[in-house]
């Protein structure tokens, strides 16, 4: 009679096991069933074409890094509608050199463009446009500057420009990252356009 427990014991380890075993082979089957991409009009591939069509799509939209601005000169138009969205500085992210000069252009009336406070290389000089005013700034320090256009900053009319070498970007995504609750919109569009310098 005493042999009954532990070939109880051991039987009980083997079905656990082999549970175990199976429940792997469930989730395993069911990371690799991918959902089929199919375009309208075309027939559905194998699922290998299907996982192909799949990591495709993923990679499809890459982040486009922004060049280098030629010349020493840069205008920046205040909107309320661009290519990006509605309440927006175009271009939204810039790369100048140390020396250069950027151009606000109330393109647009009502917007005016601010060094955001705590967004700016330590040390460096911010600026404050009044609403409806073109104005000329020349960064004096090298790093990423982020500013905003005060009556619209809910809605994340922000910018962002670097300045010769990003030097204080860590700095700057920390800070972005406690910002971007307080906007009531687009509320992206920072982390976004951090990602493209
Ligand atoms: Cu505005």
């Amino acid at each position: 009679m005493k042999k009954i427990v532990p070939i109880f014991v051991v039987t009980l380890a083997v079905l656990v096991l082999f549970n175990g075993k199976k429940y792997d082979e469930l989730i395993n089957a069911r990371l690799q069933s991918t959902v089929a991409v199919c375009l309208e009009g075309e027939s559905c591939g194998a699922s290998a074409s299907a996982s192909a069509s799949v990591s495709t799509l993923a990679s499809a939209a890459p982040i486009k890094k922004v060049e280098l601005s030629e010349g020493s000169e840069h205008i920046v138009k205040m909107l309320n509608s661009g290519d990006g969205g509605q309440m927006i500085f175009e271009p939204a992210v810039l790369k100048v050199s140390l020396g250069d000069t950027i151009h606000f252009k109330a393109t647009d009336a009502a917007h005016n463009s601010v060094s955001m406070d705590g967004m700016i290389p330590s040390g460096a000089s911010n600026w404050a446009g009044n609403l409806s005013q073109d104005i000329s700034v020349v960064p004096d320090s090298e790093g990423v500057y982020v500013y905003q256009c005060d009556p619209h900053v809910m809605m994340a009319m922000i910018g962002v420009i670097q300045v010769g070498e990003a030097v204080n970007i860590e700095e700057i995504k920390v800070a972005a990252g406690n910002k971007k609750s307080s906007f009531m919109m687009n509320s992206e569009r920072l982390d976004s356009y951090l990602s493209q310098l």
